[in-house]
């Protein structure tokens, strides 16, 4: 039976790809409600073929509303989602703000979809972008050689930081180009020609509030409360698409070989793999795909049972408006 849909933060980076994801994967939308800042009501978006007027966001959006995807923030998220879960809609949160709530499921489908069908407060935790990726990759090789730990350092694209972050990446490549001076607005540094270690707030441990989530939420989605994870993310000038660069410890011994088989008919995942004829995933090849993948992968020098390996997925489909989507289809 068709649902009534809502997007919060349609115009946003993410919120774009949710209504285009919505529209390619002729998910069964009866109606199609739009809601964003009040900077853009009155402005419409195309679905189907069809203008739909953009709404400003208010506690009394959720009348009749199914399925609300949200994803215009954490803050947004805090305020409005007890609203649409009492209005009667199943909220699937692209924020941070209820990942780690013992009563929100935090879902990746293809890893722990079940879990989407048990949500108390009506509250489906959608999880971090570079998690999602990271764990695409390791969840096929955690099934066959249990996995123990993750090292890893991300390489995350600036569209993770919203439209924002794609006009400061573009200014700044004409402003270097020019000569013109660089004013840094969304970053502490001048993203252009540069990386950044730093993304999300820091905490009082040295880590960032980003990396500590590929530790929390990796244990929740696995169910591995003992799960060891360590973790640096990095800006880097990519418009879109994650990389990360893993390695993972294994409870058993694990061959490249194997683990490149273990991939075989898993869902959304694919090895790109050969170094003979180099052969290996980057993101431009990832970008407004459905499928994360794989590449170099190796024997780890340092640790027993351990693989190093190279993950690449778009972390505004797969790590974020895809992955709802495909919560919802389960629903
Ligand atoms: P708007 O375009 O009206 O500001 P991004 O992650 O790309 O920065 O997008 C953020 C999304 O969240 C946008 O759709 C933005 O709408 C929306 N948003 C920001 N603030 C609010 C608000 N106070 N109420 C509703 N939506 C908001
Ligand atoms: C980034 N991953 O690339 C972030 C954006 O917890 O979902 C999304 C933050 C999150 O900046």
């Amino acid at each position: 039976e068709p649902k009534n849909v809502a997007i919060v933060g349609a115009t946003g980076a993410v919120g774009v790809e949710m209504l285009q994801c919505l529209e390619q994967r002729n998910f069964p939308v009866k109606n199609l409600t739009l809601l964003a800042s009040a900077r853009s009501a009155g402005k419409r978006m195309t679905f189907r073929g069809a203008e739909i007027e953009i709404q400003e966001l208010t506690h009394d959006s959720f009348q009749g509303i199914d399925i609300a995807l949200f994803s215009a923030g954490g803050g947004i998220s805090k305020e409005f989602a007890p609203s649409a879960a009492a209005a009667g809609a199943i909220v699937i949160d692209n924020s941070s703000a209820f990942r780690m709530e013992d009563d929100v499921p935090l879902v990746v489908p293809e890893i722990n979809g079940d879990q989407a069908l048990k949500a108390p407060r009506g509250i489906i935790a959608n999880p971090n972008c570079s998690t999602i990726i990271t764990l695409m990759a390791l969840a096929p090789l955690h099934s066959a050689f249990g996995l123990k730990s993750i090292i890893a350092s991300t390489y995350q694209a600036v569209s993770g930081s919203g439209a924002q972050g794609i006009l400061e990446l573009e200014e700044q490549i004409q402003a270097m180009a020019k000569g013109d001076p660089i004013t840094p607005k969304v970053y502490q540094h001048p993203i252009v020609s540069n990386v950044i270690p730093e993304v999300d707030a820091f905490t009082e441990s040295g880590y960032t509030k980003e990396e500590l989530k590929m530790l929390h939420e990796g244990r929740k989605i696995l169910n591995l409360p003992e799960l060891r994870v360590s973790c640096t993310c990095v800006r880097v000038p990519v418009v879109r698409s994650h990389s990360i660069s893993v390695t993972a410890q294994f409870d058993q011994e694990v061959s490249v070989e194997a683990a490149r088989a273990a991939y075989a008919g898993k869902p959304g995942v694919a090895v790109r793999d050969n170094p003979a004829e180099r052969l290996y995933p980057v993101p431009l090849d990832t970008t407004g795909k459905d499928d994360c993948l794989v590449g170099r992968i190796r024997k780890n020098l340092v640790f027993n049972n351990a693989l190093d390996l190279w993950v690449v997925g778009d972390q505004v489909r797969k790590g974020a408006a895809l992955n709802a989507v495909q919560i919802a289809e389960l629903l």
